[in-house]
């Protein structure tokens, strides 16, 4: 162990009980020994029986149909959410005017991601700001997190070129981390199979038996493993795996426009290869916490001084920290959705 490491070491063992995921910098949750002697196996089993218990708490907030799709798939799918009217303007909020962004280049695929203050849209984009405080929204994303914390939302393009250099990492089956977590994308355009549509594993967010195993597995080489996404916890898996644990290949979720998507993104998911140019455009939402809260308040995020700028407060610190660190780019001024990506791409490759 090298010194620095010793020297995080208190912070690297109170990690442990949080959502920190990472095998390749912290030493302790990358232990091959200790991941033998079944540390990252716990922490999915402990994460799962946490989430479980808050989920029994926010169960009553859903739909009957909407809480057993869950349930039984990590995943719901909710056509022709929006009244057409109510849609066609939602449509023409986002699409009609320009967006603060930032962009992130994986090998094709830009992901280009406008965050949104829930408390600031009722001037500019009325329709929006309705959806992103819609409770039916909010409770299926927080049951998906097994958490009452507030999501936070952003315009989101996914712009894929296949003709750019490099590998898209989200196109590997993939969770993103050992916890339920949640993911939501409500389109705004039709997704078909040729558009880059997201895919899921149905029933991969259970923590059964036969996948904690896998889980015990992998933990063991994670450290170590060549894909920097697997190493930091987002662990990847192929078809064959897949099937080992006797789950179907994953299949793209072709979608109309007007559909919502909601997710555990613990279970095994991930975007479909564009084989021609395309781009898809959603609003998108995300919520995470530390998966061993016994609470299911108390989110920073739901202090309304804070939550209603969350967008602000996220292109402020993207700013501040810079768009290198976190790989975000800082495009000049506003971006319309549909807008070819700023090219300042060359140099972010580069630096990857
Ligand atoms: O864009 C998508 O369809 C999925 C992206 C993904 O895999 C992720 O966000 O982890």
């Amino acid at each position: 162990m090298r010194l620095l490491q010793l020297l995080k070491l208190p912070l690297s063992a109170a990690q442990v009980f949080t959502g920190g995921k990472s095998f390749v910098d912290n030493p302790l949750l990358g232990s091959r020994r200790l991941n033998a002697r079944g540390l990252h196996r716990w922490r999915c089993a402990a994460a799962a029986r946490m989430a479980a218990w808050r989920r029994k708490r926010l169960a009553g907030r859903l739909e009957a149909a909407d809480r057993r799709a869950f349930d039984s798939d990590g995943i719901v799918v909710k056509p022709d959410f929006l009244p057409a009217e109510d849609f066609a303007r939602l449509r023409e909020e986002i699409l009609g005017q320009s967006w603060q962004t930032l962009e992130m280049r994986q090998g094709p695929a830009l992901t280009r991601r406008g965050p949104l203050d829930p408390g600031g849209l009722a001037g500019r984009a009325p329709t929006l700001g309705r959806l992103v405080n819609d409770a039916r929204v909010l409770n299926l994303i927080r049951y998906a997190a097994a958490t009452d914390g507030q999501p936070v939302f952003a315009l989101q393009a996914i712009v894929a070129d296949a003709g750019k250099p490099g590998d898209d990492p989200q196109t590997i089956p993939h969770q993103d981390t050992f916890h339920a977590v949640a993911k939501a994308w409500f389109f705004i355009q039709d997704v078909g199979p040729e558009d880059g549509p997201f895919f899921y594993v149905p029933g991969s967010h259970r923590q059964t038996p036969d996948r904690l195993n896998w889980a015990q597995q992998a933990s063991l080489a994670a450290a170590g493993h060549s894909n920097r996404y697997h190493a930091r916890g987002s662990f990847r898996i192929d078809n064959a795996e897949l099937a080992g644990l006797g789950f179907a290949e994953p299949t793209p979720l072709t979608v109309r426009a007007n559909t919502l998507v909601v997710a555990d993104t613990c279970g095994f998911h991930g975007r479909t290869p564009s084989p021609r140019p395309t781009v898809r455009v959603e609003l998108y939402a995300s919520l995470r916490r530390n998966p061993f809260l016994p609470w299911l308040g108390l989110h920073v995020w739901s202090l309304p001084l804070l939550g209603s700028r969350a967008g602000s407060i996220e292109l402020l610190a993207s700013r501040v920290l810079g768009g290198y660190r976190l790989r975000w780019l800082w495009p000049l001024g506003g971006r319309k959705a549909m807008d070819a990506p700023a090219e300042r791409d060359a140099w972010l490759m580069k630096e990857k």
